[in-house]
């Protein structure tokens, strides 16, 4: 038969997924789990026909540039394709793709959750009864928080993941707001009761719980700026599953201090993995719920993300079209 694409795996995979690899390719995985350093990357690039890689590899243009002339295709575990320079790898004839669907559920439910956690204090509830010894009982004004039913969400960015939270806010009695590059449909608005915000300033401004679901691309750095932060309310909350970059963290950070924005709820950070120290006081102070980026991280998302890399993988190597292909001019 034909010779089996050499593929390399920057991480560790789910057991069932690197079984699959190693009888479909001639995968190349990585045993000990550790984050390949540039040159390790390059190295790899040098040699493989497919890279796949994770959020934790940057994929830069200096990389691509010294790709060998056997990759191909940069087959990513993962949605957000803020690692990779699509265009560069475009144009050295280098096909991206990602594994969408797949996660949206598991992410919006994380989404959810958070949405939750922050008003109603969940965390600190649990570290009173965990950590600190200090429930002393129950009384009729004590660790009081915010109701979630009957509040305005506005959704930044109303993709899959957007729409996905959104049907599980309007479940919780939420009403439904967003802002995005364009309208949804006139059937999902309906859907969903949705109020569309052609101004992000406006409908900040007017939000009592505002959540971050667009990609991190230039368009979207700081697109929720100091300016546009300092627009909202100083009894809403904030939630961010995307990306860090998306939000000014320093500029949110500065508004919580100063009691100016009520609470946070970030799965993802300007740095990651390090995060601002201030960010754990606001932590410990109970206004914001800090999660290490677990929006997908359940093993059945993680297994069919494993699924879509194979598909995409097998479908290039068959020379069809790799349904979750990456194109330049979406990003
Ligand atoms: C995962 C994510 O951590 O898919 C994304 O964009 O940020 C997360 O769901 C990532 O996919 C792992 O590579």
């Amino acid at each position: 038969g034909k010779k089996k694409p050499l593929v390399v795996i920057t991480r560790k995979l789910p057991d069932p997924v690197e079984t699959r690899m190693r009888e479909l390719f001639d995968a190349r995985l990585n045993i000990d789990d550790t984050p390949m350093s540039q040159e390790q990357l390059a190295a790899a690039m040098a040699e493989a026909d497919v890279l796949v890689p994770t959020i934790t590899d940057r994929i830069d243009a200096e990389l691509i540039a010294k790709a060998g002339e056997n990759l191909k295709l940069i087959a990513s575990f993962g949605n957000g394709v803020d690692h990779i320079d699509v265009a560069a790898a475009a144009k050295a004839g280098i096909v991206v793709t990602n594994t969408p669907n797949v996660l949206t559920e598991d992410t919006a439910d994380m989404t959810m959750a958070l949405l939750l956690a922050v008003p109603r204090r969940l965390v600190e509830g649990a570290h009173v009864v965990i950590d600190q010894d200090k429930w002393g009982g129950w009384s009729p004004t004590w660790m009081l928080g915010r109701r979630i039913w009957g509040k305005r969400l506005g959704i930044v960015g109303m993709g899959r993941i957007g729409t996905a939270l959104a049907r599980r806010a309007k479940a919780f009695g939420l009403s439904i707001h967003y802002h995005n590059r364009n309208r949804v449909s006139p059937a999902l608005e309906d859907e969903l009761e949705a109020t569309y915000w052609d101004s992000l300033d406006q409908m900040l401004a007017r939000m009592d719980i505002i959540s971050v679901n667009c990609p991190s691309t230039p368009a979207t750095f700081h697109l929720l700026s100091a300016r546009r932060l300092a627009l909202i309310q100083p009894s809403a909350f904030i939630v961010n599953i995307a990306r860090g970059d998306i939000i000014d963290e320093e500029a949110l950070i500065e508004l919580m201090e100063a009691g100016k924005i009520a609470g946070a709820g970030l799965d993802v950070f300007a740095h990651e993995p390090s995060i601002n120290p201030k960010l754990l006081d606001l932590a410990r102070q109970g206004k914001a719920v800090l999660l290490p980026h677990l929006g997908s991280a359940t093993i059945e998302a993680r297994i069919d993300m494993g699924e879509k890399v194979i598909i995409n993988v097998r479908a290039f190597y068959d020379g069809h079209r790799p349904p979750d292909r990456v194109l330049p001019n979406r990003i």
